[in-house]
């Protein structure tokens, strides 16, 4: 039996090395062929080679050009074992697949009758018997054949050497790229498909063709992401002094993919909805998505490609670092206390619940089942956090003197977590010793706020615990190295000077205390009056903060704090207190009433004309039903629902005419803009739409409705239809049919119409309407995007999902373990649903325990979405 895990603390280097490859491709309709040519070198004297290979037919393998006889291999379900080897060889291996039967969408794959590859992080293994480890990185050539008409673009990693006609209706195209790579990051994309083109050119002259491919008659879709790519060329070079280093950059849109995108050399391949985009088929949110994921892709040519990863337990040396460039490009892009706001919610909405799941683990794991498991919110979303506070640490300028230095040291190399911080730290002489905890524990830690005021000693005592709950494998930890950035304000608001020992100013001027301790006070002297605390500004560590500040002191910060993050913070807390008080009642059948000081301040931001649009949107929304998930004690959806529908509903009653106000300033001001500040008004005057939608109204029930069929850009379309869709209203049907026809034979924009059913919060029929869409016509439980938007969607949808009053789980089950025998990493994608179960209450908990006992027991379960729900039963 092979060993069910994997640990970190196995990992040895490669025992060969490999000087280069050739590829060579023969696609046909019902096989293909691929010839690999490598040059290889023993590392380890008398080492036999073993080679990862799976789903594979071999053919033949060559030594030295001579064929070996089966005696002198070896072939399991996962590699090809040669016992004896020279010291250096040629190496040929000649295996045969069948792409348009592979739905892993994985390794060769079909999609739309486009060949492409998916090789990150184990799908190499899939084409050939390779190395298919990211610590043996080597130069690409290649070589693919395929039928001329069906096939016209033939595209690989690196330069366009040349293309043959070989005069039997097919031809040949030669790729060769000169930066060494490990295998994860090969690609190959065969097919029919449109095209749009233009040139950057780089600060050391160096002028690139950059290409943006889709299927035909889609290209005029494609150049929000072209616009995207040079912005994110250009912020490179701007910011880190980084530039492009090919000739050609490539980027290809596909329906069917797994994730969102891929960062291949030179050869980006998209999730079609990460590329396409035109002002009726995508909201302002999409064009946003696609802005940050073409940059990430961009980005990751310097952090992940020229500098990779040892091994996968570094993923996020790329992942984090990675995201927190695309972060910080997307906060230059647009606002930057607005970005900051969302990435912490969905750092909050996400990691948070992963980190207190069962599926908890370190941003540097130790083991895993499957490293497709891997690619998770920690991975990626709390590592860019560890990142961001290393750069508050050492300030913006210290970060760059570091990646200058990581860069020197690296380039070119295969790399660990620890050598990212010891590149940081070192050139700015600081010890990092305590903070690379923050690798290796996984929960999020608890910092504990507690203040003292001594006017007579003009005293403000500041006392700071921090604690991190015990998850899986990990029931203690050692304190983490916290940084809090900080400010006291007087009664005007009015920032106060920070005399403490203790405090910090980084190179940016923010002030910093590094809570390094389990427990420590913090004396300020000089303060005459009684403070406001204002604490992890700019949300600089991902912590929980529990911090009992008075009633009067939130909403002082709410309206006063100069950190704008804060202000919002504070306006999420105080709406948290009066939602957990109004769960509380609701479930003891008590009658719901809302705290007017709470109307009151939130009225006030409604009725405020000098706050920004977007900024004013993002302090009027109420906690997520993600956030509430973890905050209360057990997840009680309908209690949830009561208590958030009853405060919206309160607000929009007491500002109707102020939010109809709201609506009808910005409602229909220069609908096709894509500018940053319209994206804002637009933002606000649709919440204000979808608060007054709570009141069920007629008339303004009528304005939705004429939102909907008079919308001239796909965002007011879709808050339209996604109010429709949650009401009982006569407009309901036609709008969805409408939408349905206009769009069915769109395979990005048809998801939004199935989101827009599944995430129905008010309609108790989202159970049947989802299982019904399941069978629709439309839908393709193959095509990984209509599994998200409709299946995803429909678990995201707390309040439907944990319907007590129907067989959710038992439903929801049947569906996993049927993508699961097509696509297990789809699959895998769906079990986190399950990670609440600790929080069910006695009955439900049994009845999602029942699913996920069920699902493990079954006979071909994939060890993708095994390892997931396993651990849930533990
Ligand atoms: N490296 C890509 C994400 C990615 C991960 C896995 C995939 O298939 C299993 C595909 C893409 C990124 O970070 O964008
Ligand atoms: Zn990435």
């Amino acid at each position: 039996m092979k060993q069910e895990k994997i640990y970190l603390k196995d990992y040895k280097g490669p025992a060969f090395s490999v000087d280069s490859v050739h590829l060579d491709f023969n696609l046909n309709e019902d096989f293909c062929r691929v010839r690999a040519k490598s040059a290889i070198k023993q590392l380890t004297a008398g080492s036999a080679l073993h080679l990862n290979g799976v789903d594979l037919k071999l053919i033949a393998v060559k030594i030295n050009g001579q064929e070996l006889q089966p005696t002198e291999y070896q072939v399991t379900a996962e590699e090809l074992i040669i016992p004896s080897v020279p010291a250096s060889f040629t190496l040929e291996i000649e295996t045969q697949l069948e792409p348009q039967n592979n739905t892993s969408l994985e390794g060769l794959y079909k999609s739309s009758g486009i060949f492409c590859t998916q090789c990150e992080a184990q799908g190499f293994r899939k084409i050939t018997y390779f190395f298919d480890r990211p610590d043996v990185m080597t130069s690409y050539s290649v070589t693919i054949e395929a039928d001329k008409k069906k096939y016209p673009v033939l595209l690989s990693n690196g330069d366009r050497i040349k293309t043959e006609d070989l005069g039997n209706g097919r031809h040949k195209a030669y790729w060769s790229d000169p930066h060494k790579k490990p295998c994860y990051l090969f690609a190959l994309v065969a097919g029919d498909l449109g095209v749009i083109r233009d040139t950057f050119t780089t600060t050391s002259g160096r002028k690139v063709n950059l290409e943006v491919y889709a299927s035909h008659g889609k290209q005029d879709r494609c150049w929000h992401a072209m616009d995207s790519l040079k912005k994110a060329m250009t912020w490179d070079q701007d910011v880190y002094g980084l530039e492009y280093d090919l000739n050609d950059y490539m980027i290809v849109a596909i329906d069917d993919f797994n994730a969102g995108a891929m960062e291949n050399k030179g050869l980006n391949i998209f999730n079609s909805r990460l590329v396409l985009a035109d002002s009726s088929s995508a909201t302002d949110t999409d064009f946003h998505s696609i802005e940050s994921v073409v940059a990430h892709e961009y980005f990751h040519n310097w952090t992940g490609n020229r500098v990779t990863v040892a091994n996968w337990f570094q993923l996020s040396l790329k992942e984090g670092l990675t995201v927190f460039r695309d972060q910080e490009f997307s906060a230059d892009m647009t606002e930057r206390a607005v970005q900051r706001i969302e990435d912490v919610d969905a750092l909050r909405a996400g990691q948070f619940a992963e980190d207190a799941g069962p599926n908890a683990h370190p941003v540097r794991p130790e083991s895993c089942m499957a490293v497709d498991n891997f690619f998770t919110m920690t991975i990626y979303e709390k590592g860019s956090e560890l990142i961001r506070m290393m750069q508050t640490i050492v300030g913006r300028k210290g970060f760059r003197k570091g990646m200058d230095e990581y860069f020197r040291r690296h380039d070119g190399q295969a790399v660990t977590t620890e050598d990212f911080a010891a590149a940081i730290s070192e050139p700015n002489g600081k010890d990092f010793s305590q903070f690379k905890r923050w690798y290796n524990q996984s929960g999020t830690p608890v910092v504990s706020v507690l203040e003292k005021f001594d006017a007579a000693a003009g005293e403000y005592h500041l006392t700071l615990e921090q604690s991190c709950p015990p998850t899986p494998n990990q029931p203690t930890k050692e304190p983490f190295h916290v940084p809090l950035m900080m400010g006291l304000l007087d009664k005007n608001g009015k920032e106060l000077a920070l005399n403490c020992e203790h405090i910090t100013q980084n190179t940016d001027g923010k002030h910093l205390i590094e809570l390094k301790d389990h427990k420590k006070t913090f004396v300020f002297k000089g303060i005459k009056e009684r403070p406001v605390l204002s604490i992890l500004r700019e949300f600089s560590a991902p912590v929980n903060l529990h911090w009992e500040a008075s009633e009067d002191d939130l909403y002082f910060l709410m309206e006063k704090d100069t950190d704008s993050f804060n202000r919002r913070e504070m306006a999420q807390k105080m709406g948290l207190r009066v939602l957990s008080n109004l769960i509380a009642k609701a479930r003891k059948g008590e009658a719901l009433q809302v705290d007017e000081k709470y109307i009151n301040a939130l009225s006030a931001v409604i009725r405020d004309p000098n706050i920004d649009p977007s900024f004013k949107a993002k302090m009027l929304q109420l906690p997520s039903y993600a956030v509430l998930a973890q905050v209360e004690p057990v997840l009680d959806a309908e209690a949830f629902h009561k208590a958030r529908v009853t405060v919206r509903k309160t607000i929009a009653k007491m500002n109707k005419a102020a939010l109809l106000e709201t609506y009808r300033q910005f409602h229909g001001v220069e609908p096709k803009s894509r500018d940053t500040k319209v994206f804002g008004h637009r933002q606000l005057k649709n919440q204000a739409l979808s608060y007054l939608a709570e009141l069920q109204d007629p008339e303004i029930l009528e304005i939705v409705n004429k939102q909907y069929w008079d919308a001239q850009n796909m965002t007011d379309r879709m808050t339209a239809l996604t109010i429709l869709a949650d009401s009982q209203s006569e407009y309901r049907e036609k709008a969805l049919q409408h939408f349905h026809d206009e769009w069915k034979n769109d395979s990005v924009v048809i998801n939004k119409w199935f989101t827009a059913q599944a995430s129905a919060t008010s309609r108790p029929d989202v159970l049947k309407d989802v299982m019904a869409l399941t069978q629709h016509p439309t839908f393709n439980l193959q095509n990984p995007n209509n599994v998200y938007s409709l299946l995803r969607a429909f678990s995201a949808n707390i309040v439907r999902f944990n319907d007590p009053k129907l067989n959710v789980y038992e439903a929801y089950a049947d569906k996993i373990l049927e993508v699961d025998a097509k696509n297990p990493q789809v699959a895998a994608r769906l079990c986190s649903a399950f990670n609440f179960v600790q929080k069910l209450d006695p009955v439900m908990k049994d009845k999602a325990l029942t699913q996920i006992k069920r699902m493990v027991a079954a006979p071909n379960l994939s060890k993708n979405s095994r390892e997931l729900l396993q651990s849930a039963l533990t």
